[in-house]
């Protein structure tokens, strides 16, 4: 048998160029088990609205859990091993990493997971991820708090998009092809959602660094 058809590994709901996707995954109860160790990690290494090697803003505030963080600044992308402050990011909830396994199938863990805030009116433009050593290692992504808009194009810049909703409790898998698809948040539906305090939406991206 192999890894990713481990029993037990739930079966997407649909694909959408290639992004497996598995709505309403987690219940109510399972995100907010997953959004009150978010919060721990969030009061541990506060989210920072990164900079771009432009000297731009970016709306969306970020921080992360386990052995890198993805961080931005005037010197590009990269992941590092601290917070800007400089305290060690904090581990990767035992939750989190519970449903790593489970819908990647995966026995190995994740180095890095990147919590994405977004509050009013923050989005992200289409990109790719590929600050990653191994593009064949896949991505999970899960969502919680208010709806999202998604974007989905190609590998190549420039092509045809497809979009949809995001609810809390979604997950998605990039593997494959998907891997480097280009992708994005165009916006978010505001008091969608009482799950986050203070309001919003929170993504976490699950990855494997080197
Ligand atoms: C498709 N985050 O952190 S998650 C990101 O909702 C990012 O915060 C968005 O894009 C968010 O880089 C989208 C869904 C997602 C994440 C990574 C992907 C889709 C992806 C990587 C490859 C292809
Ligand atoms: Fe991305």
């Amino acid at each position: 048998m192999s890894e990713t058809e481990r029993p037990g590994r739930p079966v997407p709901g649909l694909v959408v160029r290639g992004v497996e996707i598995f709505p309403g995954l987690l219940d109510s109860a399972a995100q907010a088990g997953i959004m009150a160790e978010i919060a721990a990690v969030m009061s541990a290494a506060p989210p920072v609205q990164p900079e771009t090697r432009f000297g731009r803003k970016m709306s969306v505030r970020m921080t992360s859990a386990g052995k890198y963080g993805w961080v931005s600044d005037r010197r590009g992308y990269r992941y590092e091993t601290r917070h800007p402050s400089g305290v060690a990011w904090p581990p990767i909830p035992a939750p989190v990493l519970t449903l790593w396994h489970r819908v990647t199938g995966l026995a190995r863990a994740p180095d890095c997971c990147l919590v994405n805030l977004y509050r009013d009116g923050a989005k992200m433009g289409l990109h790719q991820d590929r600050d990653e050593a191994d593009f064949s290692w896949p991505i999970l992504s899960v969502s919680l708090g208010d709806e999202a808009r998604f974007r989905i194009g190609d590998v190549t810049r420039g092509g045809p998009t497809e979009s949809l909703w995001l609810k809390s409790g979604d997950v998605l898998a990039m593997r494959g092809p998907a891997r480097l698809v280009h992708h994005g948040i165009d916006r978010v539906r505001g008091g969608s959602s009482t799950m986050i305090e203070g309001g919003g939406r929170i993504n976490l991206t699950l990855r494997v660094v080197d």
